[in-house]
């Protein structure tokens, strides 16, 4: 109820910022681009997890403007970026089932496209198995739509719901990112197999691999001779305010 409370001032107080955390093309190692993640230093709390507001911001729908908040900053972190660039620089937002199902989505993302200037950046849209669970019509609608409009989805945390990988078949999809929880299970052999099929799945089906919770050069050595193509995670890189990512993307350039 506090958190609440105090979410409806905090936008305009500036509390919130957003939080970038590379990712490698593990081939090449290459950066390709990051993951925006919302931050909220709180003047009266201190920080506060997301995995704490963010809930409470989907109940009362307040979601929907912190997730325009996301938006507008990485868009214009990453056509600053780009400029940098000689390749595309791909920047991947996560929009929760409130979001997604929110009428003015489509519109408010198709506004933002428009004004991207730097047509190279590619905007990825993460999304939860949970939202497909409903099995809903207009789900499916909703993500052809926003494919057509030129943004990348992805499946994140994939593994942790129920659905199936075939399941996927159904959705346009361009890129599966496999949940943390598989990569610290990769100490076993059966943790690398589990990780080894989902590769092999998910490339039968013409989805790119992005591999999340990446904590030692080991699990990132393992997960490139596994085939997977893209790496994000505390060993390659923490998720890092934007005039600290400026100073990364000078190595790429
Ligand atoms: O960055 P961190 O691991 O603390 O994030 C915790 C959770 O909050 C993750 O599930 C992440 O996807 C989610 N999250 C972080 N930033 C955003 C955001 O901008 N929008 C939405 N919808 N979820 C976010
Ligand atoms: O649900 P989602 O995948 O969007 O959540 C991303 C969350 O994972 C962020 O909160 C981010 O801080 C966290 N994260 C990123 N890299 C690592 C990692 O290497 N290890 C762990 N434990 N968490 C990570
Ligand atoms: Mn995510
Ligand atoms: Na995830």
């Amino acid at each position: 109820l506090q958190l609440e409370s105090m979410m409806q001032s905090a936008l305009e107080r500036n509390e919130f910022s957003v939080f970038f955390q590379p990712q490698f093309d593990l081939k090449t190692k290459k950066l390709l681009g990051a993951e925006a993640l919302l931050r909220w230093n709180s003047n009266r709390l201190g920080p506060i997890s997301p995995a704490e507001f963010i809930p409470v911001a989907e109940q009362n729908g307040y979601i929907v403007e912190m997730g325009k908040f996301v938006l507008r900053e990485a868009l214009a972190n990453a056509q600053t970026w780009q400029q940098d660039l000689p390749y595309p620089l791909r920047i991947a937002i996560n929009l929760s089932p409130r979001q997604f199902r929110d009428v003015r989505l489509l519109h408010d993302l198709q506004k933002f496209m428009a004004n991207n200037v730097d047509p190279k950046v590619q905007i990825e849209l993460e999304i939860t198995e949970g939202l497909l669970l409903s099995g809903d019509d207009s789900v499916k609608s909703t993500l052809y739509q926003l494919h057509d409009l030129g943004f990348m989805l992805a499946m994140d945390d994939f593994g942790t719901g129920y659905s199936s990988l075939s399941y996927l078949r159904q959705y346009p999809f361009d890129v599966l990112k496999i949940d943390k929880s598989f990569v610290q299970d990769m100490g076993h052999d059966s943790g690398i197999q589990l990780v080894n099929t989902i590769i092999s799945m998910a490339h039968g089906l013409g989805l790119k691999v992005v591999a999340e919770g990446i904590e030692t050069e080991e699990q990132m050595e393992l997960l490139t001779k596994l085939g997977c193509d893209v790496g994000q995670g505390f060993y390659l890189g923490k998720p890092m305010p934007s005039n600290v990512f400026d100073e990364l993307i000078t190595h790429f350039r």
